[in-house]
């Protein structure tokens, strides 16, 4: 006979709209050497919003690794096939291939599968619970990222895409469609443009670093130039900032002039933000200067869309005490609270000029671009 217990306090179920996707399994892709893409991002922040009591107030959602069916939706074989082999890796094999995997940005182990799989599955569940309306908002504390990952490419600490996968399994699954995907690492997403390039259904916005096509990953994608092609052409919207230290003014003067009025305009049934923590003050790859309230607020500006309907996928972010901070901010945000209020602000001169560029490329596109309210 099991004890009877008295002691369990009744959790009553069903009224919680917000929910979280973690595990700690996703630890077990980690670099023995030392590498910025380590485990402690993911288990920081999931301490933080335990100590903060928030994990009370939302519903845990049960993880699971993505299918081959599912990653195949926009990965190709051969890269499903590449990231199975790593769970048999011997340790020989790991070192002999450390150089081959560094020239990606990428390092493996016999954990990274389980960890790319879980990662990926996580954000595929916070988005299904999502587009079914069983939550409304959700954030997945998911790692490996997967912004950089490319349809034949795993590169830049990305396996699978994440978001990329998650997008087209809804669209698959549920009768959601038209998907806006909002990416404020200061890493343009690649992988992600790829794979939806040239399909109006998925709207891709990216604030990121470009200074002038030299800032990883210095690839085709990135350019203001940089629209989609055939049918997506107009939904592809690339904000590249052209050097260091862009901060809160600038990320919400973008929102204001350009990246809000073409996310209503698209009117999206749901947005997923690739939330790479690595634009925060502090952080020492992405060296801008987003605030924890700046993250807020972009987050607050995003929650009106599409019904509210709202994931948050992290990517990046390698400082991890602003990384936990503006982790912790976006969720309060998305509990419901107000975000901090800002100072007073400036957008400087440089990011005023990008803003003003990218309205004239997008004004081709979209009819709510005003491009003399940029001047
Ligand atoms: N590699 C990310 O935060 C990843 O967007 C950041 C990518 C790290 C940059 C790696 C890098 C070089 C540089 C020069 C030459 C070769 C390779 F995907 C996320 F993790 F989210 O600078």
């Amino acid at each position: 006979h099991l004890p009877r217990s008295t002691s369990v306090p009744f959790q009553p179920p069903g009224d919680l709209t917000v929910g979280y996707v973690y595990s700690s399994e996703m630890t077990s892709h980690f670099n023995p050497a030392g590498h910025q893409e380590a485990p402690e991002r993911i288990t920081r922040i999931w301490q933080a919003i335990v100590n903060a009591k928030l994990n009370l107030k939302m519903q845990w959602l049960p993880i699971r690794p993505v299918t081959k069916a599912e990653a195949l939706l926009v990965h190709s074989q051969t890269t499903w096939d590449l990231i199975e082999t790593f769970q048999y890796m011997t340790e020989q094999q790991v070192v002999d291939s450390e150089a081959y995997y560094e020239q990606l940005s990428l390092y493996v182990m016999p954990g990274t599968t389980r960890a790319a799989r879980l990662s990926c599955g996580g954000v595929i569940e916070a988005c299904l619970a999502v587009a079914r309306g069983r939550l409304r908002k959700v954030f997945a504390i998911c790692r490996p990222p997967g912004h950089h990952a490319e349809p034949d490419q795993s590169m830049g600490f990305c396996f699978f895409n994440n978001v990329a996968v998650a997008a087209r399994v809804v669209q698959q699954m549920t009768p959601i469609k038209r998907i806006l995907i909002l990416d404020w690492s200061p890493y343009v997403g690649n992988g992600t443009q790829r794979a939806f390039n040239d399909d109006p259904s998925v709207l891709y916005i990216s604030l990121h670093r470009y200074d002038g096509g030299s800032f990883y990953p210095c690839g085709e994608f990135g350019g203001m130039a940089s629209c989609g092609e055939g049918s997506g052409l107009g939904f592809s919207v690339n904000i590249p900032w052209p050097e260091k230290g862009m901060g809160d003014p600038d990320y919400i003067h973008a929102f204001q002039r350009v990246v809000m009025p073409i996310a209503m305009e698209f009117a999206p049934e749901l947005v997923i933000i690739s939330a790479g923590f690595d634009a925060a003050l502090g952080d020492e790859l992405g060296e801008c200067k987003v605030s924890p309230a700046g993250y807020a607020h972009m987050t607050h500006m995003l929650s009106g869309l599409a019904g509210g309907r709202l994931v948050v996928a992290l990517e990046g972010g390698y400082n991890l005490d602003a990384t936990m901070h503006s982790a912790l901010a976006v969720t309060k945000v998305i509990l419901g609270e107000a975000p901090e209020q800002l100072p007073p602000m400036h957008a400087s001169e440089v990011a005023t000029e990008t803003v003003y560029l990218v309205a004239k490329e997008q004004s081709k596109y979209w009819k709510s671009i005003d491009t003399k309210s940029c001047e």
